[in-house]
């Protein structure tokens, strides 16, 4: 059985992955045609965002049917032979699960919306409030959390499109249903579960204005939560003791992280939270541009590391998702030092405690694609955004400039195989267009080349399964005061681990915690060829990062 703390995970967003029949359009076969190159990367498991019957309105996480795979991306046949070539490898597979909400083409809604109480009762139904919305909730992806339906005089709540209908976890009937579909494919294999914004299910029993927000504090680690996760966790994957579990955790805090993934609550495995990636939104609002805040960062990183550590729980480790800007294009140099701060940003996130997660094609520093026309973008809640703003009065060229730096399209433009006719990723018209950078940042030229990014996160993935230290280390936060370098260690038995990083492009000095004499050390990796050997004073270099191994 593997032990997910010496595990490494790789995001596939199949509709960009590796398109098998020429439609444009990624599929579950162009994922069985790439696992040889996923083996020796290193992973252990694949986490595939959804491929389940859905109108697409948001890439998938708009379910109309969980028990069958979208013609799209193939049949239960390619999915089974997935499962069996992946694990000859020994690569499993983790599903991406939506019970948030399901698309409104679900033939529960459907019923719900033809007046069965039985399927009302599935979803989260209220009557109007002095004729209007029950709330001033927002959806997330812009405008009204309620939806009207004429028919029954009633609202449905909504907190992402219109066209994904919040269900109502305070039903147990509904809460089996998706205990069933879980069971489904434990049955087919599956080893590992992602949970999408699964702590945003328990809403409250009363609906209220929110005076000071956009409702997400009601219903945010809601009511009942933590009893819920239980109850999942006791009816269907806790039962399996090799089945692996991840709760995508929107806006959350570190107190119920701690109880989502402490082993003694029994709930899961591991959390992605995102404050991290919350330091280049200016006063919080997302669609902005600024530079990261640097110390920001680093006083969130410290802290999610330290105090998930005291209550024993697990972080998720990741910079990259499909939801997220490309890395080195959003906190590294993606022209003048592309290489040297893609691995620097790999080395931060490896060498800490938790389960890491590379999100495709982050192996080979694919950047932001740098899109200029708004014709170019598929994903709703960019486009949602760009229609608000445009009403807003704002200008093209700014509107444009915002999506270039946080558009969800940033991390879906199609992975980048060659330097063949669209990358080597379709034989047809990709249903996104790539990034025109393409014929020099790819998997192929990687792997000629030994000083490439792609062999740097093999290595990275080797050295967490040949040194405990990395997997069961424990975490020490270094004095986080420096302009351009961020430092920290890790302690096990008679190890030490000093893990040095410079996010900036300029030379800086960097004064070693540690008295050297008592130690036999040695530089386990580094992105520059010739680092310092370890002294009191160390000159680090542009974008360097190196780690030290310290042994009594
Ligand atoms: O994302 C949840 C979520 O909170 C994201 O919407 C995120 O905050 C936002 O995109 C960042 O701007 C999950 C899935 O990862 C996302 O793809 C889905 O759109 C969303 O849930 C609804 O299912
Ligand atoms: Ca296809």
């Amino acid at each position: 059985m593997k032990d997910f703390k010496k595990s490494v995970i790789y995001q596939i967003y199949p509709k960009s992955f590796k398109d098998s029949n020429g439609d444009g359009i990624g599929d579950l076969k162009g994922v069985i045609e790439k696992l040889p190159y996923l083996k020796q990367l290193g992973i252990d498991y694949i986490w595939l965002t959804p491929f389940y019957v859905s109108p697409q309105k948001d890439n998938g996480y708009d379910v109309a049917d969980y028990y069958r795979i979208d013609e799209k991306f193939g049949t239960m046949a390619d999915f089974e032979e997935l499962v069996r070539e992946g694990r000859k490898l020994d690569i499993e597979i983790m599903l991406d699960m939506v019970f948030n909400h399901t698309s409104t083409e679900h033939s529960w809604f459907k019923r719900a919306m033809a007046g069965e109480e039985k399927y009302k009762n599935y979803y989260i139904i209220a009557e109007p409030k002095n004729g209007g919305e029950p709330t001033n909730w927002l959806s997330k992806f812009g405008g009204s959390a309620w939806e009207y339906i004429k028919e029954c005089n009633e609202y449905y709540l909504h907190l992402f499109d219109v066209t994904q209908a919040d269900l109502n976890w305070k039903n147990k009937e509904l809460r089996q249903e998706i205990f069933e579909i879980v069971k489904f494919w434990i049955g087919k294999g599956v080893k590992g579960f992602r949970l999408d914004v699964i702590n945003l299910v328990a809403k409250p029993d009363d609906y209220k204005n929110d005076d000071r927000g956009d409702g997400r504090r009601f219903y945010t680690d809601g009511p009942n939560i933590h009893d819920y996760l239980k109850e999942f966790n006791r009816e269907t994957f806790g039962k399996q003791a090799d089945v692996i579990t991840v709760g995508e955790m929107s806006s959350t805090s570190i107190e119920n992280c701690i109880r989502y993934s402490a082993p003694q609550e029994q709930e899961l495995s591991m959390v992605f939270s995102f404050h991290h990636l919350k330091v280049d939104y200016k006063g919080g609002d997302k669609w902005s541009v600024m530079d990261f805040d640097f110390k920001q960062l680093i006083q969130i990183l410290n802290l999610w590391q330290v105090e998930m550590q005291e209550g024993n729980g697990w972080n998720a480790l990741f910079w990259c998702n499909h939801d997220q800007p490309r890395i080195v294009s959003r906190f590294g140099d993606d022209e003048k030092y592309h290489n040297k701060s893609a691995k620097m940003l790999a080395t931060v996130m490896h060498m800490m405690r938790g389960t890491p997660y590379i999100y495709q094609g982050e192996e080979v520093g694919m950047t932001n694609p740098y899109f200029d026309k708004i014709e170019l973008h598929r994903d709703i809640e960019s486009i949602n955004y760009y229609e608000i703003a445009k009403q807003q009065g704002q200008n093209k060229q700014q509107i444009m400039r915002v999506l270039q730096s946080k558009s969800r399209d940033n991390s879906r433009t199609p992975m980048q195989w060659d330097t063949s006719a669209n990358a080597g990723f379709t034989t047809g018209t990709p249903w996104i267009s790539l990034s025109e950078n393409y014929p020099n940042i790819n998997v192929e030229a990687n792997l000629r080349d030994r000083n490439s990014i792609y062999y740097y996160y093999q290595q990275l993935i080797q050295l967490r399964k040949d040194y405990d230290i990395i997997a069961y280390g424990k975490y020490k936060p270094l004095v986080a005061d420096h302009e351009k370098i961020f430092a920290y260690m890790r302690e096990y038995k008679n190890q030490k681990l000093l893990v040095i990083n410079n996010f900036y492009g300029q030379e800086t000095k960097f004064q070693c915690p540690i008295d050297i004499d008592e130690y036999n050390h040695k530089i386990l990796i580094s992105n520059y060829a010739d680092s310092a050997s370890y002294s009191k004073e160390i000159v680090i270099r542009p974008y360097e990062a190196v780690v030290y191994h310290l042994e009594k």
